[in-house]
């Protein structure tokens, strides 16, 4: 009954095709995004710029995931600078791999022991860590062009890292996945294999195809082996090329997200997976408030391969990707599960994990495609902790301003993660598909609390 309760609602509910769902992070920057689906979980692992940074000064990398591809879950920081010993500087573009249960986090990273960018390997027990540096040194050290590893497990059990940038270098990895066999190979880039030019000054006037720089995203399709990259030079397109090898030769396929100046980001980094049953462009743009090169934030877009294997053009835009499933309300959940947010960000501590912070008068969260069914929630409940005298949580259906479902008090607790579990009842009825929003209202100017989790019952 509740099913088909959910189903009719949805048929009559009007079409949300214009609802913005990019960048789908807003409470940080956020960049260079590498999905893995594990469980049926939708994980998305990436770098995190910094505010009001002048390069890529970047310190940690940042865990999120779905299961409905609208409402994403902050899992925080698993991974940062810090946790190898031999690196100080530059967390750029990461990828994590599962296999035979443990998750290995590849990463660029500013080594120490020769001056130039390194790959580190990290490891950890669950898809969101804790990780650890596996090997206690580089994985692979010594040369600018080490950044942007990708990870691909073959049918056959063989993986295979690729990196680069301007080079596009690989290593058979063994099966421990933290050591390699033979010599790190370099691919050699041709105007057949990754576009052109490649290291010649372009002419001025002369339109030309695309040419390899940095960010690869390796992958299998079929029989089909796919190379995704950013190329072009700076600004940055995404293009492809394919193979029927793992390790080529390569054939140039074209641009799949065009360079536009929209995005407001030089770079562009892409990740491509399938989830249930359909597939996903990850991206990112600078279009975050106050976003830009140095500032930006991942974005996804639903595709559809050609008949044939080639990939479409994808363009960027606000829309993103449409739920694909509910988000089952009652229980409990995590205030840093959103499908978007005005104005807040997120902290994490030891004891509580990631929380909804940096809350003032007027900013929001927001569920989407939430599904009451016939359930109709009697009370409202959170975990909330104020070093201030608190404010209020407003719990609305369909929009900033719409009907309120409950109204919780947050009091002074007596310190910022001094957490305290409060319910309340709710005022109107809350039945089939609605989008939920957390208004946070009180005194205007300060921070008001922080939020952990909430539950109807
Ligand atoms: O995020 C730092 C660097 O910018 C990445 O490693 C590149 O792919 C580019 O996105």
């Amino acid at each position: 009954m509740k099913n088909i309760l959910a189903i009719i609602t949805l048929l009559t509910l009007p079409a949300t095709a214009t609802q913005a769902r990019n960048p789908f992070v807003q409470t940080c920057y956020t960049t260079d995004p590498a999905p893995m689906v594990h469980n049926d979980t939708l994980y998305v692992y990436t770098g995190h710029d910094e505010n009001k940074a002048d390069f890529f000064w970047m310190q940690e990398w940042r865990v999120y995931s779905t299961t409905d591809m609208a409402n994403w879950t902050d899992h925080g920081s698993p991974l940062a600078i810090e946790d190898f010993e031999w690196a100080d500087d530059r967390a750029w573009a990461p990828q994590c791999v599962e296999r035979n249960g443990k998750f290995y986090f590849y990463v660029p990273l500013h080594s120490r022991l020769s001056g130039t960018m390194a790959i580190g390997v990290a490891v950890g027990d669950s898809p969101t860590g804790p990780f650890k540096d596996a090997l206690g040194k580089p994985l692979a050290d010594g040369s600018w062009d080490y950044i942007d590893p990708t990870v691909f497990i073959d049918n056959d059990g063989q993986a295979y890292l690729y990196w680069g940038n301007p080079e596009l270098y690989y290593v058979k990895l063994n099966p421990d996945m933290i050591s390699f066999e033979g010599d790190i190979q370099k691919i050699e880039q041709t105007p057949e294999s990754f576009g052109e030019p490649k290291f010649v000054p372009m002419e001025a006037d002369k339109k030309y195809r695309s040419t390899y720089t940095e960010g690869p995203w390796f992958y299998k399709r079929g029989k089909k082996y796919y190379m995704i990259y950013a190329a072009g030079g700076i600004p940055e397109n995404i293009s492809y090329s394919t193979s029927d090898k793992p390790t080529g030769p390569w054939r140039y396929q074209g641009v799949i997200m065009p360079q536009t100046d929209w995005t407001n980001s030089f770079t562009n980094h892409s990740g491509i997976i399938d989830y249930k049953g359909k597939s996903y462009f990850f991206y990112h743009t600078g279009r975050l408030p106050g976003g830009g090169g140095f500032a930006r934030s991942i974005a996804v877009e639903p595709f559809e391969y050609n008949s044939d294997g080639s990939i479409p053009t994808v363009r960027p835009s606000e829309v993103g990707a449409e739920a694909i499933a509910y988000f089952e309300p009652f229980g409990r959940h995590e205030a840093e599960t959103m499908a978007w947010s005005d104005g807040v960000s997120t902290r994490q501590s030891d004891e509580t994990g990631v929380y909804v912070s940096d809350i003032h008068n007027g900013d929001y969260t927001m569920l989407e495609n939430v599904n009451f069914g016939s359930g109709n929630p009697r009370k409202f409940g959170a975990s909330v902790a104020s070093g201030r005298r608190g404010g209020s949580i407003e719990v609305r259906m369909d929009s900033v301003a719409g009907p309120v479902i409950a109204v919780l008090d947050v009091p002074a607790t007596g310190g910022w993660e001094k957490w305290q579990y409060i319910e309340t009842d709710a005022r109107i009825e809350a039945l089939g598909i609605h989008d939920i929003y957390f208004v946070f209202t009180g005194r205007k100017g300060p921070e008001l609390f922080n939020f952990d989790y909430w539950t109807f019952k």
